[in-house]
């Protein structure tokens, strides 16, 4: 870890130059603007410190982080979906941070428990469809409504989703699908659906942007992420699907043998936060905050008027089990053009 001397701090202070006596090393898999918010508020409160943060997926995370094993780069991870999460620390790959969690919800504190504290969960936010209403009016498609419509043809070269051996919203698409309509059934239907997918994203917050603009004509990805394109004025509509969805708890994790593991715990408190949290909502981020005491923001899609599987996050964020449907996903789905 980098530490700047006392000469060359007084120096570049002296130079107007910010100098830091601390530095901590973040991975950040949620959307750019809120990871740079994150990290403006907790330089603000913490002056000496330099957070130095990279956007990244989560698939992608917990790849360098299992990489790295034994000679982290990373003191902490910031958002994703919790499933990876949970795999990084059944792999003994994060550290239990010790913090108070008596004011989160409770599929906040499950993720602590599933995870023996190595995980907590920071915010919750449901899986779904999107459609560029524009598009499909002026292409005379009738819009999804179900994960089944997915399926049809009228969809042809339409639909776009992300890669799930790189993100996190779409492992939790596989994770859903397999979760709805068994194993092997699950396999078929995302077959069937990636005859229309015109482009596996790296990112899952891609392709509602991409429908957003009007490149696609529908995405499938975290109705969260849906709502804020909408409410800046593209022509979205978000389609909770009738048969049913999934959900992520996006989590924080410490990584083992983290180099600054007292600034890794200082975030963590800080992200728990209620007043921290209720933030979100001013960078148009609106999953529903874990803290219990903060504000939800009134775009929110409102979890319990939307029919939610009973998400197993044991099963669904093991080791065997990614790795297991990776593979089959790779086989019998693919990605014709893998993004690099
Ligand atoms: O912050 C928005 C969000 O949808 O992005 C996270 C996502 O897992 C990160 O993107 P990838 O799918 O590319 O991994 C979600 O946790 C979060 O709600």
């Amino acid at each position: 870890m980098k530490k700047l001397g006392l000469i060359s701090a007084a120096a570049l202070m002296a130079s107007g130059v910010a100098a830091w006596a601390d530095e901590i090393s973040l991975v950040c898999s949620a959307e750019q603007d809120w990871c740079d918010q994150m990290v403006g508020l907790f330089e603000a409160e913490n002056p000496d410190t330099e957070v130095l943060m990279v956007r990244k997926s989560t698939g992608e995370t917990l790849a360098q982080v299992r990489a790295e094993a034994g000679n982290p780069k990373i003191d902490v991870w910031w958002g994703g979906t919790g499933d990876p999460h949970l795999i990084a620390a059944e792999e003994g790959l994060t550290q239990a941070s010790g913090v108070d969690t008596s004011e989160l919800l409770g599929w906040a504190q499950n993720m602590a428990e599933i995870s023996n504290g190595r995980a907590v969960g920071i915010y919750a936010g449901a899986l779904g469809i999107a459609y560029n209403a524009d598009i499909l009016t002026e292409k005379g498609i009738a819009p999804p409504e179900c994960w089944a419509d997915l399926e049809d043809p009228r969809f042809e070269g339409e639909i776009q989703v992300a890669n799930p051996n790189s993100s996190g919203t779409a492992y939790t698409e596989l994770a859903t699908f397999v979760q709805l309509f068994g194993e092997d059934e699950a396999m078929v239907k995302l077959a069937a659906v990636g005859n229309n997918v015109n482009s596996y994203t790296k990112s899952g917050s891609a392709p509602s942007k991409a429908a957003a603009r009007g490149e696609t004509g529908v995405s499938i990805g975290f109705m969260h992420d849906m709502v804020n394109l909408a409410s800046q004025g593209f022509p979205l509509k978000v389609v909770a699907p009738c048969e049913g969805t999934g959900y992520e708890v996006g989590a924080v994790s410490i990584i083992e043998g983290a180099r600054n593991l007292e600034g890794a715990k200082k975030w963590v408190e800080f992200a728990l936060r209620a007043d921290i949290q209720s933030q979100a909502k001013d960078v148009k981020q609106f999953q529903v905050p874990s803290n219990s005491n903060a504000e939800v923001a009134p775009e929110s899609p409102d979890l319990a008027s939307i029919k939610l599987i009973d998400y197993d996050f044991a099963t669904y964020g093991s080791s065997d089990t990614r790795s297991r449907l990776l593979a089959r996903w790779d086989a019998e789905v693919g990605d014709p053009n893998p993004e690099q």
